[in-house]
């Protein structure tokens, strides 16, 4: 991409509603727009990130067995009714009446509508377990939005449902999801911690959250630091396999927000010395619900015996739009954002710092070739600016490489690259250059 032909509106400064990093550098790096309180439109850059964390969290799924649907941003209020969520879901749920006066509403979460497609197809034991997930837009009417997209009124949410034969298969779905989203949160460069979460009605000790640690996150944690260092488990385990032991290595040691912390078994678990105290961001929440809503809604499958009974179900989030906004609040520093490769924006700039000049126009080129080629997704920045606006505008919008070009180094034969994350700039022939861009 041509930074001259592009839509990267940067600003100085933030705008003073703004309270927390992520929000105002987002604004700053042009990557969102408010349309509405806690409604965004997302801009090229923006668009583009969301885009790249989607496609993690895909693969990711895809790994772990789930099945890709898209359900629609709307849902008929009836379906809710047959589950007996429409009254009770208050007003969180945004209610719409189309031509014919029927009670539309946009969907806060999907179980109801996956349940009445299961239930459409699937009739046998031997079709489990199913595990369908989709990446679409959801609507909460959060009586105080804020924060940007990390507490917004719609936002894009990675929802997966599972249907097993009995709570002992759900719990091995449970587990693959679980494993899933470490290995999802280690991708974007996040450290999660997955904590005991309020199970709610059902009971059993099957929900949890999972928490990246930064010091504007709404909830608190307290957890014992081994966990808080033990690394995700690697998408190349046995996935058809025994995952118990897995998920109890990372569930044995102590984890909970403040709703479930209880301070005596804290003390109890954990030695002084490991014991952390932080304030985090919940980037995903899974459930296991067993009957809830298979029951009410008759979601059957008929068992090895020739019984019907309704099917044990789970659901598992994923924060997809608040993660940007979370993978920024976890790596910035004074000058802008941070991304880790696996989601930046453009694997590299390369800066021209003399538009006009032909030599360095042609060294420029060059190296913006090589990078397209190698798959680097570049940016050019071919604007007729000041050096110093062009670094302060590449280092707010955090692309991990500059490739630099200007007339002393093509005289010289070499050009400048310098890695965002830690500063450092090494002066190198182009190929050399490019080969450590790429390596
Ligand atoms: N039905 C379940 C799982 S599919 C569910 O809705 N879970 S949830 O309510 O916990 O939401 C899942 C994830 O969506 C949360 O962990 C959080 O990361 C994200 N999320 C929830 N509300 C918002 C919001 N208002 N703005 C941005 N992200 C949100």
């Amino acid at each position: 991409m041509r930074l001259s032909r592009y839509f990267m509106p940067t600003l100085r400064e933030a705008p003073s509603d703004a309270q927390i990093v992520s929000h105002q550098l987002m604004l700053r790096a042009g990557m969102i727009r408010q349309e509405a309180a806690g409604i965004y439109a997302w801009l090229p850059l923006g668009l583009k990130v969301l885009k790249k964390i989607e496609q993690v969290v895909r693969e990711e799924m895809d790994r772990a067995g789930a099945i890709e649907v898209l359900m629609p941003t709307l849902q008929l209020a009836d379906l809710w009714r047959e589950s007996g969520r429409y009254d009770d879901y208050g007003d969180e749920m945004l209610r719409i009446k189309d031509r014919h006066d029927r009670d539309l509403l946009y969907g806060p979460t999907a179980e109801e509508v996956i349940t009445e497609i299961f239930r459409a197809y699937v009739k046998s034991y031997k079709d489990l377990p199913k595990n369908f997930y989709n990446i679409q837009w959801k609507f909460r009417d959060e009586r105080r939005p804020r924060f940007g997209v990390m507490r917004g009124r719609e936002f894009l949410m990675k929802d997966a449902y599972s249907f097993d034969l009995d709570e002992a298969a759900a719990r091995k779905s449970y587990n693959r999801m679980f494993l899933a989203y470490l290995n999802i949160y280690a991708r974007l460069g996040l450290k999660a911690i997955p904590v005991k979460a309020d199970p709610g009605p059902i009971g059993g000790d099957l929900s949890h959250e999972f928490i990246i640690l930064a010091e504007t996150g709404e909830s608190e944690v307290f957890a014992h630091r081994d966990l808080v260092e033990m690394g995700a488990p690697g998408s190349d385990i046995d996935w058809d396999g025994d995952l118990q032991e897995l998920v109890e290595q990372r569930t044995r040691l102590y984890a909970a927000s403040d709703e479930m912390h209880d301070q005596a078994r804290f003390e109890a678990e954990a030695p002084e010395d490991k014991r952390m105290t932080a304030r985090g961001i919940e980037v995903g929440h899974i459930f296991y619900f067993g009957e809830k809503y298979s029951k009410p809604m008759k979601a059957l499958v008929t068992g090895p015996d020739g019984q019907d009974r309704p099917i044990h179900g789970g659901s598992y989030g994923v924060g997809v739009s608040r993660l940007v906004a979370g993978i920024i609040e976890a790596s910035h520093d004074g000058a802008g954002i941070i991304w880790p490769d696996s989601v930046a924006p453009f694997g590299a700039a390369v800066v021209n710092l003399r538009v006009g000049d032909a030599a360095v126009d042609a060294v420029a080129e060059q190296a913006y070739q090589a990078l397209v080629a190698a798959g680097k997704e570049p940016l050019l920045d071919d604007r007729d600016d000041r050096p110093g606006a062009k670094f302060a505008a590449l280092d707010l919008v955090g692309i991990p490489w500059q490739l630099i070009v200007g007339p002393k180094g093509v005289a010289e034969g070499v050009v400048e690259i310098k890695r965002r994350a830690t500063g450092e700039r090494q002066t190198l022939p182009l190929d050399a250059a490019l080969k450590v861009i790429c390596a």
